[in-house]
């Protein structure tokens, strides 16, 4: 494939993707299936009684689907939503740390519709591998949360890492965690997979580093990069933690703009979310479901 045909499909993937186009967000919906519940790390923001706040506001907490009924809501969905464009696995855990579960739900999806682009967001633990077969099931848009390259600073933001059996702590944890986002983004920039990089904002934390994160990510290829505001949750490490300015948010946005597009338009969405970002219209499908009064917006 050359560069130019590379840049064209490219352009093609984003232009209907509501989070990685800020046209496309008044245009085009996306359907989140909540088939993820587990989680194979600890990070000190994280209540787990709630969604994955790496893509998610905080204090809302997502039914579990079966691939099977996932398959159901989303033929549901797409009949009655003509503008949907995406279909996302987005938590309430970890797309990655659930992925027989993911890999289900995106074939059954994909016997069903040729078309639809998929999309999931991970912390990145176990990227490198599953990149191959994410490919194989015509993932070509990740999300991978990274909120430092520093093993230092990785050790406050991370109680524990799980991995391949064994549970680290510390800067040890946080440097496996990190290496392994580094490697899983590098490879699937190489394949022309469209990277985004989500990063929550802490301060006095990872507040200063953010740029240094954001020039590493450009070096590996990713495509946009989605800076977020800490929100303290309640029961979590970082409770009291004062929450990130929207004004910091802003000007670290600009700093980073420099290097790598920003997208400003994140609503936080919940790991079941239905329909158009900021317009979500999940109660029409999800039993019991009340309409999200929340008004809050992160970008
Ligand atoms: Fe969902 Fe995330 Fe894909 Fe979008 S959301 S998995 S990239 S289809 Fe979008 Fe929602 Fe923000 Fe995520 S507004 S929380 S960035
Ligand atoms: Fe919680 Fe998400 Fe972090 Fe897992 S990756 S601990 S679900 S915030």
């Amino acid at each position: 494939m050359t560069t130019k045909q590379l840049n064209l499909s490219m352009e093609e993937k984003t232009a209907k993707h509501p989070c990685y186009s800020y046209e496309a967000h008044h245009k085009y919906a996306r359907l989140h299936l909540p088939v993820a519940p587990k989680c194979n790390i600890s990070c000190n923001y994280c209540n787990r009684k709630f969604d994955c706040v790496n893509e998610s506001r905080p204090g809302v907490t997502s039914e579990i689907l079966t691939p099977e009924k996932a398959l159901e809501r989303f033929c549901l969905v797409r009949e009655r939503l003509g503008n949907l464009s995406v279909v996302g696995i987005a938590g309430p855990g970890d797309a990655l740390a659930n992925w027989s579960e993911t890999q289900k739900t995106l074939k059954l999806i994909r016997e069903e519709d040729e078309n639809i682009t998929f999309c999931l967001s991970t912390n990145g633990l176990v990227l490198p591998d599953h990149v191959d077969e994410m490919r194989e099931f015509g993932i070509d848009h990740v999300t991978v949360t990274v909120n430092c390259i520093d093993p230092r600073i990785g050790a406050l933001i991370y109680k524990n890492v799980s991995y391949q059996g064994k549970t680290y702590s510390g800067s040890a944890g946080a440097k496996i965690l990190i290496d392994n986002q580094l490697q899983g983004i590098k490879l699937l920039t190489e394949k022309g997979v469209l990277v985004k990089i989500n990063t929550v904002m802490m301060e006095g934390i990872n507040d200063d580093h953010i740029p240094e994160i954001i020039h590493e990510m450009k070096e590996l290829g990713a495509f946009t990069s989605n800076i977020m505001p800490l929100i303290p949750v309640q029961g979590s490490v970082f409770e009291d933690h004062p929450p990130t300015s929207m004004q910091r948010i802003t000007e670290t946005r600009k700093k980073c703009g420099e290097n790598m597009r920003q997208m400003t338009h994140c609503k936080q969405c919940r790991a079941d979310a239905i329909g158009m970002l900021g317009k979500d219209c999940s109660e029409e499908f999800i039993e019991g479901r009340k309409k999200c009064s929340c008004k809050r917006e992160a970008g």
